[in-house]
């Protein structure tokens, strides 16, 4: 079938203006996700079986609730940030922390505090090393900026998160940190380990098929907030993990590494009100100010609320 052919057929099946109003941009987008969508059929000689063996799949992946881990694993969020890059550099904004993906896995409504939590439970205390995290806030010129809401989360020992595992207590490992008066966020909490996804799950039997892996590096989440500046949605992968630059989800990004450094000073040991050696990262945060006319940076998704 050529194009033209295509289109009069999806335009005859999705295209009737005698029923009353219709959403033109939902109809735009429609026809042309079809449109492409038998054109790839046309061009791949799909039979009828492979194509009901894709529907299939999907619907097994959206019944595992692995959909969204699909938008991660193919490149659909790493290829938004760059397509947002691209607007930002369009639009003359550059400068600051990159942004890299979001995940799945942020629930709203985590512990508030200003300047310090502790975001772990205790519970795998002594099994897994403690983390220090800190870093400052500043806008692209140097300035700090007390106040900005710093929400971090990130997974246990096992790779897992809270809420989504429900083995973990309520918002382990999820916090809101204000930025005190010097712009600085410090949060106690346990060294992540990376995601996998379900070796067992129907989306890692698609990537099998294609020799492709599930595993995301150890790494940290964080949205990043404050009045007059742009939203961040960021996250630091951690130095030394095997997955950093083999992410299946493509969220490492050139400046978002971070090295945890042993302490063993016991000095510093005090300071800190810890009990023994800990691990240290410093993640400092630059904020872009907000500009007339930029692209909004406020991504609305559905996401859990606890
Ligand atoms: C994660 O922890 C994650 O950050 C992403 C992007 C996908 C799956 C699990
Ligand atoms: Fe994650």
């Amino acid at each position: 079938m050529d194009r033209q052919t295509i289109e009069n057929v999806v335009k005859a099946c999705n295209v009737d203006t005698s029923e009353g109003p219709v959403n033109a941009r939902v109809q735009q987008v429609l026809v042309r996700l079809v449109t492409d969508l038998f054109q790839a059929i046309e061009d791949l000689d799909l039979s009828q079986s492979e194509v009901w063996k894709g529907i299939e799949t999907i619907i097994d992946i959206a019944k595992a609730d692995e959909f969204a881990l699909m938008g991660s694993a193919v490149g659909l969020e790493h290829f938004l940030d760059l397509r947002a890059d691209e607007a930002d550099a369009k639009a003359g904004l550059t400068g600051g922390t990159p942004r890299t993906i979001e995940g799945p896995l942020y629930v709203a409504g985590a512990p508030e505090s200003t300047g310090f939590a502790r975001m772990d439970d205790g519970s795998e205390e002594g099994k897994i090393p403690t983390l220090i995290i800190d870093g400052t806030v500043t806008d692209t010129d140097g300035n700090i900026i007390p106040g900005a809401k710093v929400e971090v989360w990130h997974a246990n020992s096992h790779g897992n998160y809270s809420f989504f595992d429900k083995s973990q207590s309520h918002f382990n490992l999820r916090r809101s940190i204000f930025a005190d008066e010097n712009g600085q966020y410090v949060a106690q909490t346990t060294m992540p380990v990376g995601y996998g996804l379900n070796p067992e799950g129907p989306l890692q039997g698609v990537l099998n098929q294609i020799s492709r892996h599930g595993q995301r590096p150890a790494h940290v989440h964080y949205f990043i907030s404050a009045p007059g500046h742009r939203k961040l949605t960021t996250q630091f992968n951690i130095e030394g993990d095997k997955y950093l630059w083999d992410d299946f989800a493509f969220g490492t990004r050139e400046g978002l590494v971070a090295t945890a450094v042993d302490v063993t000073d016991e000095a510093e040991i005090a300071r800190r009100g810890l009990k023994g050696p800990f691990k240290h990262i410093q993640f400092n945060v630059v904020l872009q100010k907000e500009k007339e006319g930029a692209p909004s940076t406020e991504v609305e998704r559905r996401r859990a609320s606890a």
